[in-house]
């Protein structure tokens, strides 16, 4: 192995490290051109026969042949087929350096995978640009291949899914991401539609979108983000923010970029949820029933309709967790708190912990009536579960005693003073000995009475 001349410049630095197999069978021509590819500044190898120089270039691995078409043995032509014919040598350029430059040996030459084919005598100038040139060339089409490498790695290892789309909305890739995002398999997905991903109205608002783009590309501009459901290859629903940037590559195409926020989604909801539910019973908490109650009020005020307000409160609670526990009493209140939101069928209605051991249920355009025999029902259920309350004084079960309210709100009325009709009616309640349910009846002297005290 030689090195060529000793300049430190980048151009000589980079060609150096280039390296020349020169295959000639005659040594006078293999030392001018060796000593030419040195003063180039390249590393080279030498082989005085077709046989040698298949083995040094499998070993050595050069960066361009120089080969000689006649010599004995195994002549250029052989060997130029041999190295094309082995993977380790295949990529390798090689140059045809012959006095037969008959137009039938250069296209022989170029048909078995040459680049270049140099006639002799050789014009040492054209040999070193020659080469300069095909080793130009190599330099570019690595720098390519490792570009597409990086890119390759970087899209197949990425979190997000990405997809190309056509214009037609027909999927033409889609990297490991995605396919696992969505439950496919590697490939699987290339070749199908969006239509079969998307709900339809949003698949044909892309697909708008594409032919916008396609009919007029200088006009491009990104989709932006959204929020989309993307189905599932198992048919569940997925929550992905999609973004979509177009570019035109020999076609209009789209690229796609899926983030998965399913699991923001839970969170988000979940969040929500905690924020509208008592922790130890999982039905409403007092929050979530004052707002659903402000609601129903405004939209009973609006029909006429009457809104009836039941109010729950177990009996001899105190007593309850001093004998048994207050973990029993815990598991108590999600028994009946069970019990309760049974009873709570409609959408407009709503059982709710409104607090310690009190409960409240609201039916929405329920008469005084049905409401009284729906908490008579909610009453008899408690009872009925028979949850053993030892040293209870009225009841050797749990037992509730309930209040119930009913009003047709007008402008002038409050809100309060349906809780209290209802608190009120649930004291006579437990004055009369638990277990029982009271109602304070609209349009009752109770009543009026009620309404004109909360008033102010
Ligand atoms: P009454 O029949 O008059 O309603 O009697 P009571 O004992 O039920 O009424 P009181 O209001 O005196 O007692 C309520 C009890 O409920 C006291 C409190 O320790 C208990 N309690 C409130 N919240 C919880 C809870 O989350 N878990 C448990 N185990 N007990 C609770
Ligand atoms: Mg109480
Ligand atoms: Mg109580």
């Amino acid at each position: 192995m030689d090195l060529g001349g000793s300049t430190g410049s980048t151009e000589l630095n980079r060609r150096r490290d280039a390296a020349i197999l020169i295959v000639d069978d005659a040594p006078e021509h293999l030392a001018v051109l060796r000593k030419q590819m040195v003063e180039q500044g390249y590393q080279t190898f030498v082989a005085n026969c077709g046989e040698r120089a298949v083995q040094l270039a499998r070993r050595v691995h050069p960066d361009l042949i120089l080969l000689d078409i006649v010599m004995p043995g195994m002549d250029g032509f052989e060997t130029c087929r041999q190295l094309k014919a082995h993977p380790v040598t295949q990529r390798i350029p090689v140059i045809f350096m012959s006095a037969r430059t008959d137009t039938d040996d250069v296209v022989t030459g170029f048909d078995l995978g040459a680049v270049d084919y140099i006639g002799k005598p050789l014009r040492m100038a054209e040999v070193c640009a020659r080469v300069r040139t095909q080793l130009q060339i190599r330099v570019n089409h690595e720098t390519q291949q490792e570009q597409a490498e990086r890119l390759r790695t970087i899209v197949d290892n990425m979190a997000e899914g990405l997809l190309i789309i056509e214009a037609n909305g027909r999927i033409q890739f889609t990297n490991p991401a995605c396919d696992q995002h969505l439950g496919y398999g590697a490939e699987e997905l290339a070749g199908s539609h969006i239509a079969d991903l998307l709900n339809p109205l949003v698949a044909q608002e892309y697909l708008e979108y594409f032919a916008r783009y396609a009919a007029n590309p200088e006009t491009a501009h990104s989709h932006g983000t959204r929020e989309v459901i993307i189905r599932h290859k198992h048919g569940t629903s997925v929550c992905m923010d999609l973004t979509l940037t177009p570019m035109f590559l020999r076609q209009p195409l789209f690229i796609g970029l899926l983030h998965d926020i399913t699991h923001h989604k839970l969170s988000e909801d979940a969040l929500q949820r905690a924020a509208m539910v008592d922790p130890l019973t999982q039905i409403a908490n007092r929050r979530h029933f004052d707002s659903f109650l402000e609601k129903e009020w405004q939209r009973a005020m609006r029909s006429g309709a009457p809104l009836s307000l039941v109010v729950l409160d177990v009996d001899h609670f105190k007593l309850f967790n001093d004998t048994l526990g207050h973990a029993a009493g815990d598991v108590c209140l999600q028994q009946v708190a069970q019990a309760i939101s049974e009873h709570a069928l409609r959408v407009t209605d709503i059982a709710a912990r409104y607090g310690g051991e009190e409960f409240v249920l609201l039916f929405a355009e329920t008469e005084a009536e049905a409401a009284r025999n729906l908490a008579e029902s909610i009453r008899e259920h408690i009872e009925q579960l028979q949850l053993p309350h030892p040293k209870s004084p009225t009841s050797s079960w749990i037992t509730v005693s309930i209040g119930v309210a009913t009003m047709q709100p007008h402008q002038l009325d409050n809100i309060e003073s349906l809780f209290v009709a209802a608190d009120r009616a649930m004291y006579v309640a437990k004055e009369g000995g638990r277990n029982q349910v009271c109602a304070t009846r609209p349009g009752s002297h109770a009543m009026e009475a009620i309404k004109a005290v909360v008033q102010y």
